[in-house]
């Protein structure tokens, strides 16, 4: 049972299911229409990234993999530079699997270092903790249940050891979904948290032949077309719509003058869907679209200018040896 729209603001309310209804009920007001892909990660969509991650098309996974194994220890020199123990904090952790790879080398090595990964999934944080605990037992693991400011703003505020370093991990190109504007007062919200030495490891997708960035979000298997639908289901389900999965189709464009992919659900037919707990009608005209996704795709000059604009020093690029991703050590 849906609850009624006036139950909205009962404090009992997941602030997802309010933050989403204030996302769905201006998005769609937009023209275009549009959805921020903040959305995707229920537990199916978080399920369904988990697999996109292992399609033949999605090479950014495999490549930051490479990238992390290749260079796991170049990266523990720069981490523990002078011995110093340090601080790992990791913004939107998932399932751990690049990280893992990380903590593995920097265990054996002995090196003196605790791992505090941050998500807003508290499912998906309680899983990867265990898993972590059950495998490194030695590891002082705290996980932060936070938005990932909030979570910088505590630890930099709390730090355990004033002479540890702090070294934010923000993996995957993640930093690709947000909009160019909000990536910058990003990092720069996250250099002013930090103290001079301190670092932060990020993942950034690079710009390459366009086919196959194209083919990356548009797997054959299907799975980044039910990626996106699944917002929809989503929607059904949390705000009591009633949108007819069947009528709309996943569209993905890649522009290699702006390095933006960009998702699209597209209404496959003149159509009306109600929300029922918004007490709202939305009206598709054939072939409309809602917007749903930007994946940005970075060059060097790209990401140097990030680095400066923000306060940071750009001290290391780690890539894999197809040049398809980078990993770039930002330096307070
Ligand atoms: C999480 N993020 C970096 C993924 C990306 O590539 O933008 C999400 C994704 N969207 C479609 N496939 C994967």
């Amino acid at each position: 049972r849906h609850p009624a729209h006036a139950e909205l603001t009962a404090t009992t309310d997941a602030p997802d299911r309010l933050d989403l209804a204030r996302e769905v009920r201006e998005g769609l007001n937009k023209t275009p229409k549009r959805i921020s892909s903040r959305f995707f990660y229920d537990a199916e969509g978080s399920r369904l990234f988990a697999e996109i991650m292992h399609v033949p098309e999605y090479y950014l996974t495999r490549s930051e993999y490479e990238i992390l194994d290749t260079h796991k220890a170049d990266l523990l020199h720069c981490f523990s530079h002078d011995g110093k123990p340090f601080e790992l904090i990791e913004l939107g952790a998932g399932d751990g699997l690049k990280t893992k790879v990380l903590l593995e080398y920097f265990g054996a090595q002995n090196a003196s270092f605790t791992y505090a990964p941050v998500d807003i999934s508290a499912d998906a944080l309680r899983e990867l903790t265990t898993d972590i605990q059950s495998q490194w037992p030695q590891l002082t693991v705290n996980p932060q249940h936070a938005e990932y400011l909030t979570a910088i703003a505590q630890l930099s505020q709390r730090r355990a050891d004033e002479s540890s370093r702090l070294v934010v991990l923000f993996l995957g190109s993640n930093i690709g979904n947000f909009a160019p504007a909000e990536a910058v007062d990003f990092f720069r919200t996250i250099s002013e948290a930090l103290r001079p030495g301190d670092l932060m490891l990020t993942g950034f997708d690079l710009q390459k032949h366009p086919a196959v960035i194209h083919a990356a979000y548009n797997d054959r298997q299907g799975l980044t077309r039910a990626f996106n639908l699944n917002l929809l289901r989503r929607i059904n389900r949390e705000l009591g719509a009633n949108f007819n999965l069947s009528a709309f189709d996943h569209y993905e464009t890649y522009s290699p003058e702006t390095g933006e992919a960009r998702s699209y659900l597209v209404s496959q037919k003149k159509q009306t869907v109600t929300i029922e707990d918004l007490q709202q009608t939305v009206s598709f005209e054939a072939g409309e679209v809602i917007h749903t996704e930007i994946s940005r795709k970075f060059t060097r000059p790209d990401i140097e200018h990030l680095a400066r604009q923000s306060g940071f020093a750009l001290t290391k690029w780690f890539t894999d040896c197809k040049h398809y991703f980078a990993d770039v050590l930002f330096r307070k």
